[in-house]
């Protein structure tokens, strides 16, 4: 099986998949060692690592290069976070392709406004196009993909932008009238109700994406035993450890005056030599260099 079909096949048989967010391969390769299913390529992420905004500031190319790069360095599906499609129908009939080249397993794409705003903050622009546009952006990508093991995921941001259930259950089901795989549901509420009402309300159509990082309290064995559930993404887990690891590290050799301190709490050298796959380039020089 390639892994294109391991996502597809979790997603038949309703096994749960479970993906951890990641900005460039490094993350990518720690989440898979870590034993999860996926690689999360998060929008979120990839902005944060560049310090800006998650709002459509990044071009199409640097989102492109670091999808690319992160499934070179793992053998884990990578499920991409392609924001809005870059665009109408158009553009996304000519992204698309050029994801799956990139070696992704799957696109996420949200029903949103170009430019977008993140999802998660509060008071930010939550403007969705109207069904129709969406429903046709979803058919594009469907039609562009090449191998029908792809997975096209599109996302529902009705309970993000404050719509309701009722408006949402409408995107959901229209967008899996228009051919997407699955459906990603989002809320920003701090407890899981607005999304428990949401996923007992679904018929089961096509099984649903959750991002539970508003509502962490519920955990994997809880959303597996909903049944409707083929995905459970990690949205930020990645960039968050980072950073609270980086300023911990680096305030305490400002207040030290020196890294002794920091020295025995942190990966040894060998340790990040050997992330970096040393092992295989020891490999090539064995191999072939004369
Ligand atoms: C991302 O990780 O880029 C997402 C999830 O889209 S969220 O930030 O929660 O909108
Ligand atoms: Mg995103």
């Amino acid at each position: 099986m390639n892994r294109h079909q391991v996502l597809r096949q979790a997603l038949r048989e309703g096994r749960l998949f479970t993906a951890m967010a990641a900005h460039n391969p490094l993350s990518a390769l720690l989440a898979e060692q870590a034993g999860f299913d996926g690689i999360w390529g998060s929008g979120f992420e990839l902005s944060a690592s560049h310090a800006v905004p998650d709002a459509s500031i990044l071009s199409l190319s640097t989102h492109l290069d670091m999808m690319r790069a992160m499934a070179a360095r793992v053998r884990a599906p990578v499920i991409a976070d392609i924001d809005t499609g870059f665009g109408n129908a158009v553009n996304v009939a000519y992204v698309l392709p050029q994801f799956e080249a990139a070696g992704v397993s799957a696109v996420v794409m949200e029903d949103k406004h170009f430019p977008k705003d993140t999802s998660l903050r509060e008071r930010a622009r939550q403007e969705l196009v109207p069904i129709e546009t969406f429903q046709g952006k979803v058919a594009a990508a469907v039609a562009a993909r090449r191998d029908p093991d792809f997975v096209v995921i599109a996302r529902v941001e009705a309970l993000i932008a404050g719509l309701g259930q009722a408006e949402a259950l409408r995107r959901a089901s229209a967008y899996v009238e228009a051919g997407a795989d699955a459906i990603l549901i989002h809320s920003k509420q701090k407890t899981p109700d607005e999304i428990l009402d949401f996923v007992r309300a679904w018929r089961g159509e096509a099984p649903l994406v959750l991002v539970p990082t508003a509502y962490p309290q519920l955990r994997e064995a809880d959303i597996a035993a909903l049944g409707k559930v083929g995905v459970v993404i990690y949205g930020n887990h990645a960039i968050r450890a980072a950073v609270g690891a980086m300023r911990e590290v680096f305030a305490r050799i400002r207040a030290e005056g020196g890294i002794a301190g920091v020295d025995a709490q942190l990966p040894t050298v060998n340790d990040i030599i050997a992330l970096q796959g040393d092992a295989a380039m020891r490999e090539l020089e064995q191999r072939f260099l004369r």
